[in-house]
């Protein structure tokens, strides 16, 4: 036996009295053989650009680590000024944010540590560990020409109330909330998207040509897929801004698979007949007033209307009891949360340089993790109301998830290996899934509304 199977035997048999009874451990074959025998159909959303403390801040559900339970948590108004005071969460944020927090790797430099170019050393080695002090400093520095302090303060630092979320909060109460969970690259939307699905940005760390000229070399879910038989279909708003995901990959049009990249509308038929693939990929649409992924300025409360008919398509059709929903974001959008993230593996030997705004270069490595963002389990097979703390990786040792989670627990699920050492390393959920299907799982989510009295 490899020492490190037998060490991470030894820790889960450390752990298994933490376990709550009924509970599987991941990366068994207990679990992966239960996750078979249940889940047959993966729905995927990936929403826009918000962080956990900002889009669930304001949940009551016990076990949630946020700004209502453990709160508030201040940010100084500028990180070299003190006598400028803090700025502090609080509840209410505005439907649609006018002055999109800076999600760059510098800006989340400057969020996380304070400065654009930290010590990459310094990181690596856990001597300079990130304090989530810069949320309103780095929004000052933008927006301060343009808008009031308060206003940028409740954009950058504030949280919604779950009367603001009507339909996030249904979800939380009823199906399984992921506490730490992490995007993949502190940094912008179409490098975390392809970390997503292929388990690496291939050192893309802007939303760069690349991805829009189908250049990504690496192995995706969906060529994976395809080649070993199982079904996919790449569903994308039409009025677009994010993705197709499955376009970023040379594979995808080498081998002639675009025809799986379809219209929304498509999966509201396919999911009323039944008809869906075994993995279902949404691209919601961005980023602009009118647009359904959450992203500045896209209302939130359109955003909830696109959860609830993906929701309410999958609920009343055939295929629910056999159906695991994976609803999350992208990134953290720059939006404040005072969860610092972690370090992981690199994927690759990548790494990418761009210019700070005081003219520096920074070289990112690619070796930690993104924001804290919302991720949620939705299916008869999960647990009501529940909070999932850290996970555990395959060496036994616990660690926060992030989105290579996803790649990890899908490997099980349809048989393959991890893409990249991210995700041979990540957290797997399969053990989440129960051994009984519930029948208490809602018909139907709330309708959101607009926001009324202007934009709060
Ligand atoms: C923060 O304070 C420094 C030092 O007083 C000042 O130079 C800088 O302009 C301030 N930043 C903002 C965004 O006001
Ligand atoms: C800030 O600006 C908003 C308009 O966007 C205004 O309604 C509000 O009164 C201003 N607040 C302060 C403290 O000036
Ligand atoms: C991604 O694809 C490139 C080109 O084929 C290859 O050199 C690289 O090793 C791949 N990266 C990973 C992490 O598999
Ligand atoms: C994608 O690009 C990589 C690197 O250029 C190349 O090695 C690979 O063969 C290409 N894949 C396909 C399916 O054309
Ligand atoms: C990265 O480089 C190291 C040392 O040069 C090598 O051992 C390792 O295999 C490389 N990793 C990948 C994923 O290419
Ligand atoms: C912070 C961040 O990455 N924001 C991104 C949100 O998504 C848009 C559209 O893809 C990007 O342009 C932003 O950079």
């Amino acid at each position: 036996m490899h020492p490190s199977t037998l060490l991470g035997l030894l820790s889960f048999a450390a752990a298994a009295v933490a376990v709550p009874a009924g509970h599987q451990h991941p990366h068994t074959s207990n679990s992966i053989k239960n996750l078979k025998s249940h889940i047959k159909n993966v729905v995927i959303l990936v929403m826009e650009n918000r962080s956990f403390d900002n889009i669930l801040g304001g949940q009551s559900t016990r076990g949630l680590d946020n700004p209502l339970h453990n709160g508030p948590f201040c940010n100084p108004f500028n990180l070299t000024d003190p006598s400028e005071g803090l700025a502090c969460t609080g509840p209410k944020s505005f439907d649609s944010v006018v002055n999109d927090p800076d999600h760059a790797i510098y800006g989340n430099n400057i969020q996380f540590y304070g400065e654009y170019t930290p010590d990459n050393n310094a990181i690596a080695s856990g001597k300079l560990k990130p304090h989530n002090q810069g949320f309103a400093h780095e929004q000052m520095r933008l927006y301060l020409d343009e808008a009031n302090k308060t206003d940028l303060v409740t954009e950058v630092m504030h949280y919604y109330t779950e009367e603001q979320v009507p339909v996030l909060t249904s979800l939380v109460q009823n199906y399984l909330t992921f506490n730490h969970w992490h995007s993949d690259i502190p940094g912008n939307t179409n490098p975390n998207r392809a970390a997503l699905v292929s388990g690496t940005s291939h050192g893309h760390g802007l939303n760069d040509e690349g991805f829009d000229n189908h250049e990504l070399p690496n192995r995706s879910i969906f060529q994976q897929l395809t080649e070993t038989g199982h079904s996919w279909v790449n569903y994308v708003d039409p009025d677009g801004g994010t993705g197709p995901d499955a376009a970023f990959f040379n594979w995808t049009y080498a081998t002639n698979n675009q025809d799986k990249i379809v219209p929304l509308a498509n999966f509201y038929d396919d999911a009323a007949a039944g008809a869906l693939p075994e993995l279902t990929y949404i691209n919601p649409s961005c980023c602009g007033v009118g647009t359904t992924s959450m992203h500045p300025s896209g209302l939130i409360s359109d955003g909830e209307t696109l959860i609830k008919s993906v929701y309410d398509a999958l609920r009343s059709g055939p295929q629910w009891h056999d159906t695991l929903f994976i609803l999350t974001f992208d990134e953290s959008g720059g939006f404040h949360d005072h969860v610092p993230s972690p370090l992981a593996p690199r994927p690759d030997n990548l790494t990418f340089t761009l210019e700070t705004p005081n003219g520096d270069d920074y070289t990112f490595p690619f070796n930690r993790l993104g924001g804290r963002i919302p991720t949620l389990l939705i299916s008869p097979w999960v647990g009501k109301g529940t909070v999932e703390q850290k996970g555990t990786n395959h060496n036994g040792e616990t660690i926060s998830y992030s989105a290579t989670s996803i790649l990890r627990t899908l490997g099980y699920l349809w048989d393959f290996e991890p893409f990249t050492p991210r995700v041979e390393h990540a957290a797997s959920f399969e053990h989440l899934i129960r051994s009984n299907a519930r029948t208490n799982t809602p018909s139907a989510l709330p309708e959101p509304e607009a926001f009324k009295k202007g934009r709060v």
